[in-house]
């Protein structure tokens, strides 16, 4: 039997596997033992890859709709001509900016790179990424605190710290690498600590729970500002040698009182000090945050919050500490850096004469083609399709008629356009039911590249079974469209993934990610390796869990990290009578994975997941509206939509708030057109809406 490790291509962590292959049927998957993030375990998802494309395999050549709606299947070279053609007419007709796209970040570095290359540095169109709905408040705030967007921990952090707070993150259900990490720590009286709206898996199995109302950690953390420099707990020391703006902090937080806050937050005033005692009394103090805090209208200044408390108390740089944001998808890590949306390649500057020229000599781009400017944001590219302003659209690896917000607004936008590229391993998505064009391509099992988990480290992804006729990959789809556009020596530099991982190499020299030391093969069968990772460092005895900032410099021009901050806003979606309730969404089991185009597929999975959109609800509410379990309810949204939902009975969801996985397409139906304004993220977890009972409606 042959035995193959590769990467597990859901969640961030990036799990390693090892795949036991005979006569081209795997026969188990074994989590690879003695890699340093998942040694020898991980979760039902990654245990289950080998159940992936096995019933609902679309045919493996693509098909083009036809003028009555049929869909004809085509070789691939033909669709390569088609997608091609089409592009260059709309650019021509509408303008360069009349076609988009929409990346992701569960594809290889590798994918989305080239992607990027082909629609940004050669069509010079938009490009954003799912990632935007995910990532972008916390990639904001470090590239505005740090001067990089680079997340300093290492896994190791959980076990070595004392007292560990989760914020806005349920690691039980979303990261259980995370979370097995946190109960391999040994730090005697350590403490687990967790902020979230309502009881979730990870509240209930922590020290202490802080139940705060929706969207109020913002005052919160500036309270606990405000409490940590009037009683004289900060690191002088640490704050003098390397921050800026310390002194405006101190006065600005001046305001947030602990009696606001008890007014303001949900916690009462015994709460909020012994959570402030708690950061003071740890001698390694770590806060971790997710989706609670990066999907909200003022999610950046509250990252920056986070990061503002453990600069100002010295807890990052050293063992178990750090203001930790936890990433989602595989390679969002990846895709922040080399999808070539928000940054050039590895962080680069679209404007700086030097760093385009170091493109274009790696990468054989022509400077006339280079995108000239960040992407239009994932909303402007919907809004865009519905002023019919954009008309041609590819997305590659999501979902967006399930996932994006108020979506309604992206079902509306790709009825209004003439191409409509969906890339994806099943054409049964929600989003593939209105594509012009399907390209099939192969799951993660067939194909090879590199990603990078949320620690920074890097990892190789490996074939595990062999192609089949006419089977090609995201990356080979690519390539072709873009040598169909006539890209000629501009794409020649790219005619491998091993060709682009070499590419981004080289463009990472002398950036904070750089991982000129890394190779290709070397990644095989591996510990993985987190950068940076410069070619100096090899043949070193280097530390297997690193961790950045240790010295205490940051990527900032002055090498110090900067305090910012700002007057919390105002909701701009507050409780009224018409919508008393609030709207809390995000992940529901451990087993289904967002939109559910994939884990649906696996038994033990699908089995057990209750069918149809379904939300919590909290019993006395319940009670009260004659609710019982498994009724059904429809529940209008402010955003003018309403949506039907089955009604599951829990005292962990407070009386004023209804909890929605975001697993059904119902789901956002209901949410708002909101974004943060730094990092353009939607604010998905806390739309207001009301409900009736079915059958009770007026
Ligand atoms: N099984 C499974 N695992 C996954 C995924 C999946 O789909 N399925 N998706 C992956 C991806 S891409 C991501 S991004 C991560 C997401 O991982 P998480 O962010 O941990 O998951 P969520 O459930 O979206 O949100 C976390 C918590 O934020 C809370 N929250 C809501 N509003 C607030 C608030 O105002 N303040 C605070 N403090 N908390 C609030 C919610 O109640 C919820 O418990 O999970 C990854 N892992
Ligand atoms: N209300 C609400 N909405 C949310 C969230 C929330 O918390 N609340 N969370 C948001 C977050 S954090 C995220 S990350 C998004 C996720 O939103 P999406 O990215 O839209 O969701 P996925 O279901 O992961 O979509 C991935 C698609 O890629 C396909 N796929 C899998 N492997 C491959 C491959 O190798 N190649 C190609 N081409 N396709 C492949 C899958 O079949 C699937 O259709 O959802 C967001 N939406
Ligand atoms: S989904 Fe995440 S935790 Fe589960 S096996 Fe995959 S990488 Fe590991
Ligand atoms: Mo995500």
């Amino acid at each position: 039997m042959k035995k193959i490790q590769t990467n597990c291509n859901y969640c961030a962590i990036d799990c390693n596997l090892d795949f036991l292959v005979e006569d081209g049927v795997i026969q188990k998957v074994v989590p690879t033992k003695g890699y340093p993030v998942n040694d020898g375990f991980c979760c039902i998802k990654g245990i289950s890859l080998d159940k992936q494309q096995t019933t609902v395999k679309p045919n493996s050549l693509p098909w083009i709709r036809q003028a009555d709606g049929t869909k004809k299947t085509v070789s691939w070279d033909e669709a390569f001509s088609y997608v091609a053609d089409k592009l260059k007419s709309l650019q021509a007709d509408y303008g360069t900016e009349s076609v988009a796209g929409i990346s992701t970040g569960q594809l290889t570095l590798e994918e989305f790179a080239i992607f990027g290359h082909v629609m940004r540095d050669y069509l010079q169109t938009n490009v954003d990424g799912n990632t935007r709905l995910c990532m972008a408040s916390a990639a904001v705030s470090m590239k505005q605190t740090y001067g990089y967007d680079a997340p300093g921990y290492t896994l190791k952090d959980l076990e070595l710290s004392d007292t560990i707070i989760f914020i806005g993150a349920n690691p039980v259900v979303a990261h259980p690498i995370v979370w097995q990490r946190v109960r391999y720590n040994k730090v005697p009286g350590h403490k687990i600590i967790c902020i979230d709206p309502r009881k979730s898996e990870t509240a209930r199995n922590s020290d202490y729970y802080y139940p705060i109302k929706p969207r109020m950690d913002l005052k919160l953390l500036y309270t606990l500002a405000n409490i940590m420099i009037s009683n004289d707990w900060i690191d002088h020391d640490f704050i003098e040698k390397h921050t800026n703006g310390f002194d405006g902090y101190r006065e600005f937080v001046k305001e947030f009182t602990l009696e606001r806050a008890v007014k303001e937050t949900g916690l009462s005033l015994k709460e909020i000090m012994e959570l402030a005692t708690m950061i003071h009394e740890g001698k390694a103090v770590s806060m971790w945050w997710t989706m609670g805090v990066n999907q909200g209208y003022e999610a950046v200044r509250t990252a920056q919050a986070i990061m503002n408390l453990c600069l100002m108390t010295g807890n990052i740089g050293r063992p178990g500490t750090g203001p930790n944001s936890i990433t989602g998808q595989c390679n969002a890590m990846g895709s922040r850096l080399f999808s070539n949306t928000t940054c050039s390649y590895a962080g680069r500057d679209f404007g700086n004469a030097e760093d385009r020229k170091i493109i274009c000599a790696v990468t054989g781009s022509d400077d006339d083609h280079l995108a000239r400017k960040p992407t239009l944001p994932y909303n402007k590219i919907v809004e865009g399709i519905n002023a019919g302003e954009i008309r041609g659209l590819w997305i590659l690896c999501t979902n967006p008629k399930h996932s994006w917000t108020n979506n309604k607004t992206f079902a509306d936008a790709v009825k209004k356009l003439d191409l409509f590229v969906v890339q994806d391993i099943y054409d049964t998505t929600e989003s593939a039911e209105d594509a012009t064009v399907f390209f099939p391509v192969v799951p993660g099992i067939k194909k090879c590249g590199t990603y990078i988990n949320l620690e920074r480290r890097m990892c190789r992804m490996v074939p595990v079974l062999p192609r089949e006729e006419n089977e090609i990959s995201d990356y080979e789809a690519i390539l072709g469209v873009g040598k169909a556009l006539g890209m000629g020596s501009q794409i020649e530099k790219w005619e491998t993934p091993e060709m682009c991982f070499n590419m981004l190499r080289e463009m990472s020299r002398g950036m904070g990610c750089d991982f000129t030391g890394v190779s290709w093969r070397g990644l095989e069968n591996s510990h993985g390796i987190q950068w940076p990772y410069p070619e100096k460092m090899v043949g070193q005895d280097v530390a297997e869990e690193r961790r950045l900032y240790e010295d205490g410099i940051f990527f900032t021009p002055d090498g110090r990290a900067k305090f910012l901050y700002e007057e919390p806003l105002a909701n701009p979606y507050p409780q009224t009578e018409a919508y008393p309730y609030i709207f809390n969404t995000g992940r529901g089991t451990v087993g289904q994975w967002h939109t559910q185009s994939r884990t649906k597929e696996v038994r033990n999975v699908e089995d057990v997941s209750i069918k149809k959109a379904y939300l919590f609800m909290n019993t006395r509410l319940a009670r009260e509206k004659n609710i019982h379990h498994m009724d059904m309810i429809r529940v209008s949204s402010v955003n003018g939509q309403s949506a039907d939902f089955a009604v599951r009975i829990t005292d962990d969801v407070p009386y004023d708030q209804l909890y929605a996985p975001e697993h059904y397409i119902e789901c956002n139906c209901l949410t708002p057109s909101s974004y943060d304004k730094y990092s353009r993220e939607p604010n998905y977890k806390a739309a207001t809406v009301n409900f009736v009972k079915i059958g009770e409606e007026a």
